[in-house]
């Protein structure tokens, strides 16, 4: 099995979930400044040109929360619960609620202040942060009550949805996410950051070259 994936947020998911359950995969670093992503050979891969995308086989898959209900049910964990119907639509609620309204609000925050200084791409812009914020505070309300008495965002335990949600806003003292009115989400992000995958998913140095694409 192979994982490509560049140090930002859609991939952290993948590798964290492969760290976090133990699964053997070749993870393959992909030089993102370098035109990794643009080669003739991966762009077969992934026609989108973005990272991640898996390699299991005949099996090539684009798109984090699909790699990660992939991996989930190849090992048999029930972080997407693949034999319970009521479960797996409370995740895919999360999951669509994250791509549709949460990543969106939380985007400017993460990019701003986490990618820029990770690919060395320039200085925050304040303008593209004010843009959101009505919506970062209206969404943040949402999962801040939603959060009360819960300890994870679905099914009462640790799922690809708490994955999905806080890729972004994992590092949200960083990226000056104005979350602090919002002690259930803080509480939730802060919690996540205890399980040592999520705290550190990036794969170790000696195994990120190999199996690059031409
Ligand atoms: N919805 C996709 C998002 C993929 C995506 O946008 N990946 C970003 C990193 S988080 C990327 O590859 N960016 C590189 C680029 O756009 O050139 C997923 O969840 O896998």
């Amino acid at each position: 099995m192979q994982i490509y994936w560049i140090k930002a947020q859609a991939p952290r998911r993948v590798l964290a979930l492969v760290k976090h359950l133990g699964i053997e995969a070749q993870c393959i670093e992909l030089d993102l400044m370098g035109g990794g992503l643009k080669t003739p050979a991966y762009t077969a891969l992934n026609p989108n040109r973005k990272a991640p995308t898996l390699v299991h086989g005949d099996t090539v898959l684009w798109e984090s929360s699909a790699i990660m209900a992939y991996l989930c049910i190849k090992h048999g964990s029930d972080m997407w619960p693949a034999r319970d119907p009521a479960e797996q639509v409370e995740v895919l609620r999360w999951l669509s609620w994250n791509d549709q309204h949460w990543a969106s609000a939380v985007a400017p925050f993460y990019f701003e202040h986490v990618v820029k200084a990770t690919f060395h791409i320039g200085e925050p812009d304040e303008a593209e942060m004010t843009a959101v914020m009505p919506d970062l505070k209206k969404f943040a309300a949402v999962l801040n009550q939603h959060l009360e008495g819960r300890p994870f965002v679905a099914c009462h335990r640790l799922t690809i949805a708490d994955f999905q949600l806080a890729s972004m806003a994992c590092e949200w003292r960083r990226s000056q996410m104005p979350l602090g009115d919002y002690p259930n989400v803080v509480r939730w992000l802060d919690g996540l950051m205890q399980l040592p995958a999520w705290a550190d998913p990036w794969p170790a140095a000696a195994a990120k070259k190999e199996g690059a694409l031409a």
